[in-house]
């Protein structure tokens, strides 16, 4: 059913080649990330070596995923490219739009009813271009992605951000708004900067409480929210070699915390397991007949300082449990150090929810090792103080675990199972009481915890921890609980010592499941009809964007000075907005709603200069379009980290911002900006950012002049009459600024131009 064995063949079969002509042309030993990236040119075999961090090249992809929240902006831009099916495989998973409330049952049903819409317009978009369609209830994308399509020195595109997840299985696997994915949906190249190389050597093993989750919440600590930027990580050392597929999905998964471009591992026997265990032996057969090309050259692992931009060694032996955040995934605290910490920041320190699940951690391995945590609160008489829920990460993890009686043994402790699907990870979590905005503590082992996110609450502290740490502080009720040192009182009045948890990698009797959950396209979807009401809410077909008028924008007024973390949750909220993600005109309702205003310290409060009064974001910006004025946006450091969600990039485009000037950027947002015919530019001195003022008004003196390596010089006019001159920077080469001349880079592909 799912995944196609000699397409993966012939990835192989080119694979040999190019790589020892890479190795040639390279003049020295070959990481894995070079060589799958070397396999992939777009253009065949590699004719020249690439600089890493600057040049932009051109790749195809094996394969695009898509999941519901991004794909119905995805699928209606693809809808304009005039195709008649998807150039390279490609899948839709629906995920994203199912709230957690009571439970998997109840809920389903309520997203089925609710959503229909918007699972109908997708079902019969993707039967008709020829995409698999994974129906709500099967799962979370990466880890049906995981599943079934991953397969070792492969790569692949996807519409979130963590499709970064398939390096646990030796993908280059890559997160990219979706009119990336509609270029390679459409049999186009797709562009990237050559990455450079970020190397980990994980030396020893993992043991006790410590986890794969701690690998990475450790990594996220030291390289930052932004230290990934532009950069693939790769891991190798005997450390990687002894740590489980799904564990190393985990790892991979959460680099998209710190902006890498991807992660990646190297072809093992925990992935020949992993393959094994789902079914799919003859990748494996097919993957030893090349396994060389599938991890890095010895050389290279034996003196990787010579090889990788930067280098960073940890000890697995040595490695603590660590409790990252709140608010932010890069704020690391070990175990250890989590007593002071707590109260040296007053952190509440009473934990009202443990929560298991989302793509980063939902596998069986997962369910199954914080399963032995509770299994011993249950047999030793502990009532848990926190409330739990999971969400298993597909229908056949959770198939599986209801049959090995893991669902049980949670329910016994009160669990609530929720929808194989995102849930509270994307805020789709009716928690009772969160409007009450009280201060409180949640664990989670997702992998993002920016304010908000879960639950709505502002002032909700959630911490991003492992699985089986989310069980034993989710039982002890406490943050600042040390399983490794502290005991628990039980109902009797004893103490009880938890003892590290332990599971299995993979199902001992191996997966089963009834129903996946997929459906195939049509063999021939040309009579297949799509409808999108007019007057529907949630779906909304797209009009193309004006082309640049060839003349230098001038009298631009400042929309918003951002300041400090302006995520994609800050700029294009989830939640409750996610049921607007296919129709730009309401979901544009929320734009920059969360920022905080630089001027006045406050969220989606901005002063309209045209009335001189304060208003929300939105609400000002439609303003401005309604009067025909232009504006433009200023935001802080790594503006647009987060979610892929190309409505960040498409909702002031759509409202009329014409240009984000910002201190730094993250890669997909800012790929999203150009390709949507933004200007996304950033301060050539970063300074600069305190010379704009709140009522200043923005001329570009050189636009006419747009070119490759040549920065742009903005006038920036304050109230008084006097005026800054700024530098601004920016990233386009020339095919990109084709995409702003056109209005975006859809119109050049509807226009049968690119
Ligand atoms: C997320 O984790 O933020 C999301 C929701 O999965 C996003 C995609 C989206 O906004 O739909 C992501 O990570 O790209
Ligand atoms: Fe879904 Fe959360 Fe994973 Fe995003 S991070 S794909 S919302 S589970």
């Amino acid at each position: 059913m799912a995944f196609d064995i000699e397409m993966i063949k012939k990835v192989y079969a080119t694979m040999a080649e190019r790589v020892d002509k890479a190795r040639d042309l390279v003049g020295r030993p070959l990481t894995l990330s070079e060589k799958i990236l070397y396999s992939h040119l777009w253009e065949g075999n590699p004719s020249q070596s690439f600089v890493r961090g600057k040049d932009y090249v051109d790749f195809a992809p094996d394969r695009v995923a898509c999941q519901d929240a991004t794909a119905q902006m995805a699928l209606l831009q693809f809808m304009h490219a005039g195709k008649k099916t998807v150039a390279v495989p490609t899948t839709v998973h629906c995920d994203h739009l199912i709230q957690a409330k009571v439970g998997a049952e109840k809920d389903l049903a309520v997203a089925n009813s609710q959503s229909k819409e918007v699972f109908d317009f997708l079902s019969s978009v993707s039967n008709k271009y020829g995409i698999g369609f994974w129906k709500p209830g099967s799962g979370i994308i990466h880890q049906i992605v995981l599943e079934n399509y991953a397969f070792p020195g492969g790569m692949m595109i996807g519409t979130d951000s963590h499709t970064v997840n398939a390096g646990g299985l030796g993908m280059l696997a890559i997160g990219v708004g979706g009119a990336d994915a509609v270029d390679v949906m459409s049999g186009m190249s797709w562009e990237l900067k050559f990455p450079k190389l970020i190397g980990v050597k994980l030396t020893g093993k993992l043991n006790g409480w410590t986890s794969p989750k701690d690998v990475i919440l450790k990594v996220a600590d030291i390289l930052t929210v932004k230290g990934g930027t532009g950069a693939i990580v790769e891991y190798f050392g005997e450390g990687a070699i002894n740590m489980s597929c799904t564990g190393k999905g985990t790892i991979c998964n959460m680099g998209a915390e710190i902006g890498a471009t991807t992660s990646t591992f190297g072809y093992d026997d925990s992935m020949r397991r992993y393959l094994a265990a789902t079914g799919r032996q003859d990748v494996v057969d097919a993957a030893d007949k090349v396994a060389d090309y599938l991890t890095g050259d010895a050389e290279v692992y034996a003196n990787p300082e010579q090889y990788f931009d930067q280098l960073i060694e940890i000890n697995l032996s040595e490695l603590e449990p660590h409790i990252n955040g709140p608010f932010t995934p890069d704020r690391g605290t070990p175990v250890s150090k989590m007593k002071e910490e707590a109260a040296a920041n007053d952190w509440p320190l009473k934990v009202e929810w443990g929560l298991i699940g989302s793509c980063t951690n939902s596998s069986y391995e997962d369910m199954s090792r914080a399963v032995s945590i509770v299994n011993q609160a249950v047999e030793n008489n502990i009532t848990p103080k926190a409330e739990f829920g999971i969400n298993p990460g597909s229908e056949q993890i959770r198939y599986t675990i209801e049959r090995d009686g893991i669902i049980e043994a949670f329910e016994k402790m009160g669990t609530k199972v929720f929808t194989n699907a995102c849930g509270p990870c994307i805020g789709q979590w009716d928690r009772e009481g969160a409007d009450k905005q009280e201060k409180n503590t949640i664990v989670h082992s997702f992998n993002r915890n920016f304010s908000k996110r879960a639950d709505g609450n502002p002032n909700t502290h959630a911490f991003v921890t492992s699985p089986e740490m989310v069980a034993a502080l989710a039982i002890s009720g406490r943050l600042d609980f040390n399983p490794i040192t502290d005991t628990l009182l039980n109902d009797n009045g004893e103490e009880v010592k938890l003892l590290p948890p332990n599971g299995d990698e993979l199902p001992k009797r191996g997966f089963d499941v009834e129903d996946a959950g997929f459906q195939a396209p049509a063999e021939d979807g040309s009579s297949v009809e799509v409808v999108v009401s007019p007057t529907s809410e949630r779906l909304q077909l797209l009009a193309p964007f004006d082309a640049w008028d060839g003349k230098n924008i001038t009298g631009a007024k400042l929309l918003i000075k951002a300041f400090g973390k302006c995520t994609t949750d800050h700029i294009s909220m989830a939640g409750p907005w996610l049921r607007f993600r296919g129709h730009l005109d309401n979901i544009s309702n929320n734009m920059l709603i969360g920022a905080e205003n630089a001027f006045n310290g406050k969220a989606n409060s901005v002063k309209n200069q045209l009335t001189g009064s304060y208003d929300a974001v939105p609400a000002v910006q439609r303003a401005y379009k309604a009067a025909g004025v232009p504006s433009i946006v200023v935001g802080d450091q790594n503006y647009g980290e987060g979610s892929s969600r190309e409505h960040a990039a498409m909702e002031p485009r759509f409202l009329g911002v014409k240009a984000v000037l910002v201190k730094s950027f993250a890669r997909i947002h800012e790929t999203n900006l150009k390709k949507q015919g933004m200007l996304a530019l950033t301060f050539a001195n970063e300074a600069d950012y305190d010379k704009i003022q709140e009522d200043d008004t923005i001329n570009f003196l050189d636009l006419t002049e747009f070119a490759p390596g040549k920065p742009l010089t903005l006038e920036f006019v304050h109230a008084d009459g006097s005026k800054d001159i700024i530098l601004a920077n920016h990233t386009y080469n020339a095919s990109q600024i084709g995409w702003f001349v056109a209005g975006s880079a859809l119109n050049l592909i509807a226009a049968g131009k690119a």
